[in-house]
């Protein structure tokens, strides 16, 4: 793009949008003129990109999230142009990175799954692959989260404020949603999705609710004016928020709304589409569309294909079940039985009462095939999408869909043998892992530019951005000191940046020169945030002791939101915080240990956090957690994982190899051993440092404002028998983290481990992960534009 081009067009949008000169014009006016313009730049090949898709076959993104972050930065490195914009923008006196850091994170989402989306459609879109993402363009995201007084607060997130210059709405394609007691309006909004290097644009496709009629013109004539809104208001509740990660708190009639809203309109798009090009012949249907239900959340999108074509287009049912059960698959996110959705029949039954009529029919079908199986009705239970006044979405989904995915190894294993393995029984060919990734665009060239730039120079091409296996050469580099030092004072850079930014956002001061120990992901019991605090806790005791305790000054960093009705959660953020101040106060001690909760984490403070690390905590209760993606992302800008032998760190340490990573702890065999016999109350009576650290949650050391939280805490670990075996895992996590202090007081050889895991981290690529999914699931294959 011509600079010429670049500064017209930011005159040119200050002018018509803001009716500014740009001698006058906000920031936040100056974001969106660039935008804007950049904006303008692309349609015409995000039409044709469009175009082209729509003559082949298709693939479908589900999900009721998309946790994009800022858009401006990505968009410019991946089209190509940061380097000319900043340039014209640095002519005019504008610093283009204050520019980018007006911007609103775009937070529709909760944390890891709904950041693989967000990866995902980036990486179709990199791979010139014909996929759309359908989801819900929420007008409030995730909540924005403060900490007062060590306490965790939240409010709502308002990222359209300032209005939100990367969609297009499209009313020519706005579908009506009926519910039995209301009808609404959903109105897609598009977003750009720009892949790096190439010309084709994807779209992801976010609907919002609206209500069909402003407002009740007779209410208003007649002075009730709230009544006259009143529908209005109902309507906009249903795209309002995003519902935060909280499985037990199912139930809520809203959320059901939610998906069946985003469902309906995604299904009516897809079907018209198919419509405009085939008429109602829907003999080929699943030839030329695939769809992929990003865990459950969208799976009633099933029966609202199938009654849509019984109803609308006359097919007949087993015809129209026999073509979903090509057109869907299902991505498996959560092993925990008690964590798959059910819904409520009698919500179902109030709300869409024609879907639960086709959801008994599809139960039906599938008790027969069970039955001709000669499975007994014992079995069969098991299997039901109806069953104690339930709907079961992952049956659902299970059954229809043409494939089952878990996304990590060991995720997909613990599936098929316990979890679902009456399914995997039923259906083995059905079941496949997919081993998540993340967009190195994202999470390398743009979070960390002079990382990248040594690698490009070192590889000698930028090739790497689109082909993450290139990594590999580097390895060569491995014994090279020059490189390793490189690299070492980049980490430092990157630290010295990361430290400024926490100054700036939290007002408080750390040491570059220090070790960063980082643990960044959702707060939640089985994530173990809590044995990591146990931890420092017990290091302040151990240093207390003995002032000379050799160790490196380091600082621990948390960020972390918690559910705000998740109790336990919120007193693991007062706990971090009180032993953060707990340490602070004590002058000999803070010499050598700080302890920072970061507040707000979020994708664009991810983008700092990752790249300024030393240490990646991954240590979740073994077989919990998924995948996780976090552990890659550190693992790519060039830090070693501590960890447990859990989801992708596995494949993680397996790449890059034990002895440059920390894995400690329980196995999943381990746990299976001992669960029946395990007693937290003995390692507290038995080992001093645990009963010391576990005590400080009962004996006023540290304060929890008497909300009662500590005590919660300590029970939870006493009384409820440490269900994620914190106590049990406390002296090997101690253990190792001593061997990380004793590894790294070696220069070179930690350099060595930070660089293994960066030229070992190219198969955690997203673009690996699509295109397993295109060859493997979906059956779709690139289609770039002329
Ligand atoms: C369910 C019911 C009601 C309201 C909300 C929800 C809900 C919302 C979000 C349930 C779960 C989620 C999100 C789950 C999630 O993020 N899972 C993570 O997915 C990642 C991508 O596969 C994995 O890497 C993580 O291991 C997994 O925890």
């Amino acid at each position: 793009m011509e600079k010429q081009r670049i500064k017209e067009g930011i005159e040119r949008y200050l002018k018509v949008k803001h009716g500014i000169k740009l001698k006058d014009a906000k920031d936040y006016e100056i974001f969106n003129a660039v935008s804007l313009t950049v904006l303008e730049e692309i349609i015409d090949n995000w039409n044709t990109t469009t175009e082209t898709y729509s003559k082949g076959r298709m693939a479908y993104y589900l999900s009721a999230e998309y946790l994009m972050g800022r858009a401006l930065g990505n968009n410019l490195m991946n089209l190509g142009v940061y380097d000319e914009v900043k340039d014209v923008l640095s002519e005019l006196n504008i610093d283009l990175n204050r520019i980018e850091e007006i911007e609103e994170d775009a937070g529709l989402g909760n944390g890891g799954l709904g950041r693989l989306a967000a990866c995902f459609v980036e990486s179709a879109a990199t791979l010139d692959m014909p996929l759309v993402g359908y989801g819900i363009r929420y007008s409030n995201g995730l909540f924005k989260q403060n900490i007062e007084n060590g306490f965790q607060t939240e409010c709502e997130d308002t990222w359209l404020k300032y209005g939100e210059a990367w969609s297009i709405r499209k009313d020519n394609d706005i579908q009506i949603i009926n519910y039995s007691d209301m009808t609404v309006k959903a109105v897609p909004y598009d977003v750009p999705i720009i892949g790096y290097g190439t010309k084709n644009i994807n779209t992801l496709r976010l609907w919002q609710c609206e209500a069909l009629r402003e407002f009740d013109f007779n209410l208003f004539n007649n002075q009730q004016y709230i009544e006259a809104v009143s529908g209005r208001n109902k309507a906009e509740d249903i795209s309002r928020v995003l519902y935060p990660n909280d499985t037990a708190e199912a139930g809520k009639i809203l959320r059901l709304r939610q998906q069946y809203f985003f469902s309906s309109a995604s299904m009516k798009d897809i079907i018209k589409k198919h419509k405009a090009k085939f008429g109602s012949d829907f003999s080929e249907f699943a030839k030329y569309n695939v769809a992929q239900l990003n865990d459950t959340h969208p799976t009633i999108s099933i029966l609202e294909f199938i009654r849509i074509l019984i109803d609308e287009e006359h097919v007949e049912f087993s015809s129209a079940l026999a073509i979903a059960k090509e057109f869907f698959g299902y991505t498996n996110h959560t092993i925990l039985a008690e964590a798959l959705e059910k819904w409520d029949i009698r919500l179902i039954d109030r709300l869409f009462p024609r879907i639960l009529q086709i959801a008994y029919k599809v139960d039906e079908a599938l008790v027969n095939e069970l039955r001709q199986r000669s499975y007994d009705e014992g079995a069969i239970w098991n299997f039901k999408i109806i069953a104690n006044d339930q709907m079961r979405m992952a049956n659902l989904a299970i059954y229809v869909g043409r494939a089952v995915n878990g996304v990590a190894a060991l995720h997909t294993e613990i599936l098929k043998k316990t979890e679902l393995n009456h399914w995997y029984h039923l259906y083995p060919n059905k079941f496949q892992n997919k081993t998540n990734g993340i967009t190195p665009r994202r999470w390398l060239r743009l979070c960390n530019a002079e990382l990248s730039e040594l690698i490009t120079d070192l590889l000698g091409s930028e090739d790497w951005v689109k082909n993450l296996e290139l990594l590999k050469g580097l390895e060569k580099y491995k014994n090279d000191d020059k490189v390793l030092e490189r690299l070492m004072s980049i980490k430092h850079e990157k630290k010295v940046q990361l430290a400024e930014y926490i100054k700036q956002e939290e007002g408080i001061i750390i040491d570059p020169n220090s070790f960063f120990d980082i643990q960044i992901k959702r707060l939640h019991e089985y994530k173990r945030q809590l044995l990591n605090a146990l931890y420092i806790l017990d290091l302040y005791y151990r240093i207390k002791e003995n002032p000379d305790l050799d160790i490196p000054k380091t600082t621990f960093i948390f960020g972390a939101k918690a559910f705000p009705g998740y109790r336990r959660a919120k007193g693991i953020v007062k706990f971090i915080n009180e032993i953060a101040r707990f340490i602070d106060n004590d002058s000999e001690v803070s010499k050598k240990i700080k302890v920072v909760f970061v507040h707000n984490y979020k994708v664009s403070y991810a983008q700092k956090l990752f790249p300024g690390s030393d240490l990646s905590k991954q240590i979740s209760t073994a077989g919990k957690e998924a995948s996780g993606t976090g552990n890659m992302k550190f693992m790519l800008n060039a830090t070693p994982t501590f960890g447990t032998y859990d989801g992708a760190n596995i494949e993680i340490v397996q790449e890059s190899g034990e002895h440059n990573n920390y894995i400690f702890g329980l196995r999943v065999e381990d746990i299976e051993k001992i669960k029946h016999s395990y007693d937290p109350k003995w390692y507290y009576r038995e080992n001093p440092s645990i009963k010391r650290v576990v005590d400080t949650l009962i004996n006023g050391t540290l304060d929890d404002g008497r909300t009662g939280y500590f005590e919660d805490l300590y029970n939870a670990l006493l009384e409820e028998r440490d269900q994620y075996y914190v106590l049990a895992d406390f002296e090997l996590f101690k253990k190792s983290q001593e061997q990380v202090f004793e590894d790294y007081k070696d220069k070179k050889k930690w350099a060595q481990k930070c660089f293994a895991n960066l030229y070992s981290s190219g198969i955690f690529s997203s673009d690996r992960t699509i295109k397993q999914y295109a060859d493997e699931i979906w059956y779709i294959k690139p289609a770039p534009i002329k």
